[in-house]
């Protein structure tokens, strides 16, 4: 009996321990929870100058929301094969969240689930691959820098500051949160590629003056499972800011190109989020 007691905790310190190791969320991180308060989930219409056409977006609010304080934002992007609820039905970071808030391990925040193909038809219906479909994600710059975050920033209580903004997103969305981030570090000051896709710019192109660029960072997460097919990009990314003393946070995960990775990637990233001092 003892003998299989000690047997018992040998294993329980061992999966612990490798848990630690390869950064895996906690069991249950992204379980639906009875028992906790829930944020509270908002679909949202803007007009959109950029694309000429009015848009939708997903709002996360968290559980303890109140009209009267000002909160941070996380807009959060999806991959080539989804929309505004790509997130929602398969990463279900509400859940998440909520879980997070319940163990008091995150910052208050509001996060924004936009839809990155910033064309006037943007469901992931036909070919999503062509072309103007592809083209539509680089187009969703000006939507979101021009359109979405001002109507964000008039509908709700939000801080409009760079270092209170923060953009996060899953392989083309990775490829644009590294793009659109580091392309404006005045307007996002928290930035983290999920799995980035071949979008990403080539780093002298995406990152031209990285010593200003060092000062201004408060958070670069680039991250990307071990057995993805795109992993090179994430890790050429990486080279440049380390040959560039950019600081930032490189996190490679067992795992392919899936929301297996892409929901303890946010697990991990939202922890750091506009925690003063996340740079590593
Ligand atoms: C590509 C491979 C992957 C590409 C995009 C992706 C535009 C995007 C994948 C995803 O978002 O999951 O060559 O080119």
């Amino acid at each position: 009996m003892k003998k299989q007691l000690f047997v018992v905790l040998c294993l329980l310190i061992a999966t612990g321990s490798t848990k630690a190791q390869t950064g895996q969320a906690p069991v249950g991180f992204d379980e639906f929870n009875n028992g906790i308060a829930h944020g509270k989930l908002d679909t949202i219409t803007y007009d959109s100058k950029t694309v000429g056409v009015k848009r939708h977006a997903v709002v996360y609010l968290p559980p303890t929301f109140k009209k009267n304080k000002k909160y941070p934002v996380l807009y959060l992007l999806h991959g080539i094969g989804g929309d505004e609820f790509e997130w929602l039905n398969q990463g279900h970071p509400d859940r998440i969240l909520d879980n997070l808030y319940a163990k008091k391990e995150i910052k208050d925040m509001i996060v924004v689930l936009p839809n990155g193909r910033a064309m006037a038809n943007d469901r992931a219906t036909g070919d999503i691959m062509a072309k103007d479909k592809v083209a539509a994600f680089a187009n969703f710059e000006g939507d979101l820098l021009n359109d979405l975050i001002p109507y964000i920033e008039k509908s709700y209580p939000v801080l409009s500051n760079r270092s209170n903004r923060a953009l996060a997103g899953l392989s083309m969305g990775g490829g644009q949160s590294l793009n659109f981030g580091l392309g404006n570090l005045n307007t996002f000051a928290w930035i983290g590629g999920f799995s980035s896709a071949p979008n990403t710019k080539m780093p002298e192109q995406l990152l031209p003056d990285p010593a200003k660029a060092k000062d201004q960072i408060e958070l670069l997460w680039i991250s990307c499972g071990d057995e993805d097919g795109l992993l090179s990009i994430s890790e050429r990314t990486r080279d440049y800011m380390i040959k560039n003393q950019v600081p930032h946070i490189f996190f490679k995960e067992p795992g392919k190109h899936d929301f297996k990775v892409w929901k303890n990637d946010l697990y991990h990233f939202s922890k750091l989020l506009f925690v003063k001092n996340a740079k590593s």
